[in-house]
């Protein structure tokens, strides 16, 4: 048995908590990765070559390869050089679109205010590496950096004996100005801090496994984050006009990523709750990675679930708040109106996960376990800062002063106070 159908009515304490407080192991390697990013803060090179003798298992080399990416560029096939450009330029563009304006606007006679967006000067990225080595994850992290005028992006990705030629080459690609061979909680510290190879970050992004998320929770603080990006998350609400096939499709792919995925459906229509559940079991028999999903789907956070309303799914998949969300149902549009706790969102039976996974433009690096309720995926707006800018006239001035006087007074700031006055009570209308 791989994946059940249960009552939404019927969960049970335990197993709401599976569902809606989802940790995907990263507490428990918490206090390994704290001593592993201390001894890098403080030895720098040597812990990072210690480390990644130790946990990579190959002899460690440069740990600077940023020409290397460019060499596996320039020597790859034709077809995939096309898909990576064609993914890149889709991400580009949607990314693009994102840029915002500075703006100012009068809010009354002589009070002016607005906003600037300016980039960080220097961005971390972290690619996976080993299994999940994923070029696609290169282009995600790094082109929305480049897009918003990110002065020195780096890159970090685990080292290998034979290291993935697509994803060297699609980190160079996407625009990476220092590519370093280091991955795990290592990579995050070196970022952090600094060391004699690695040039120190302001903000790390990026996907890992459950170490590398432990190292961002653990130098949050000392350093920006984006969020926390564990395993592939994936609900699918589906009324009864859906495509059974095409449901396990979606749970099925996003199963395969790792064992501690979660994908869930959930539907209204009890047959159609079978249907799924006999369609994921017959593709998953026929699937190469077929060990990866089993253990995704036996997770206590999948399940194919059959609510009493469409209602009962939709409150069940806010509360779950899931990085991906598929919803194929002839009222889709009205189902989203009363979701807002999700990473991306998938419509319709044309709109598959892995569109939006590899080449459709909107980033694939998306909160989960529940950070969706809180943030949503990378974007332009992570690689930039927002600083406020003001003009107010003689007229804007005295207008506000009265408020400025009594505010200052009461929290007994009277040189504040005095730097309004003498302004306004200035005779020369300085
Ligand atoms: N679904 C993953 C991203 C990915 N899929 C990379 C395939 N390659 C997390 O959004
Ligand atoms: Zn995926």
């Amino acid at each position: 048995m791989s994946i059940e159908i249960q009552d939404v009515a019927d969960l049970g304490p335990n197993e709401r908590v599976a569902f809606f407080d989802r940790d995907a192991g990263v507490e428990a390697v918490r206090g390994d990765v704290r001593k592993i990013v201390e001894r890098v803060r403080d030895e720098g090179d040597v812990a990072i070559r210690e480390f990644t003798g130790e946990f990579d298992d190959v002899a460690v080399g440069n740990i600077e390869i940023t020409d290397q990416c460019e060499r596996a560029y320039d020597g790859l096939e034709g077809d995939i050089r096309e898909a990576i450009e064609d993914a890149a330029t889709n991400v580009r563009e949607f990314h693009e679109a994102q840029v915002p304006e500075d703006w100012r606007k009068a809010f009354s006679e002589g009070r002016e205010l607005g906003r600037r967006f300016r980039p960080i000067d220097r961005a971390g990225v972290y690619v996976p590496g080993g299994s999940a080595a994923y070029p696609s994850s290169a282009i995600m992290g790094v082109v929305p950096a480049v897009v918003a005028g990110v002065d020195h992006v780096a890159v970090v990705t685990p080292p290998a004996d034979e290291m993935s030629p697509v994803t060297l080459a699609a980190i160079h690609a996407a625009g990476a100005d220092v590519v370093y061979s280091v991955g795990g909680a290592q990579a995050i510290a070196g970022l952090a801090y600094g060391t004699e190879t690695i040039d120190r970050v302001q903000k790390i992004v990026g996907p890992g496994n459950r170490w590398v998320t432990a190292a961002k929770a653990e130098v949050r603080g000392d350093v920006e984050i984006d969020f926390l990006a564990g395993p592939s998350e994936l609900v699918v609400v589906a009324d009864e006009t859906a495509d059974p096939e095409l449901v396990a499709a979606e749970l099925v792919a996003q199963a395969e990523h790792d064992p501690n995925s979660s994908v869930v459906a959930v539907t209204d229509d009890e047959g159609m709750a079978r249907d799924i559940e006999a369609a994921i079991d017959e593709q998953t028999n026929a699937r190469e990675r077929e060990g990866t999903i089993r253990d995704a789907l036996d997770n206590d956070a999948s399940a194919v679930l059959l609510a009493r309303s469409m209602s009962e799914a939709i409150l069940f998949t806010e509360a779950y708040a899931p990085e991906h969300l598929t919803i194929i149902a002839h009222d889709d549009e009205s189902i989203l109106e009363r979701i807002d706790s999700a990473g991306s969102v998938f419509l319709g039976p044309h709109t598959p996960v892995a569109a939006g996974d590899y080449a459709s433009g909107t980033n694939h690096v998306l909160p989960t376990n529940g950070g969706a309720r809180v943030t949503g995926g990378l974007s332009v707006e992570t690689f930039l800062r927002l600083t406020t800018v003001q003009r107010l006239s003689a007229e804007g001035l005295a207008g506000l002063s009265g408020t400025i006087t009594t505010l200052a007074d009461a929290e007994g700031l009277e040189a504040h106070a005095e730097s309004v006055r003498l302004r306004v009570d200035d005779p020369n209308g300085r």
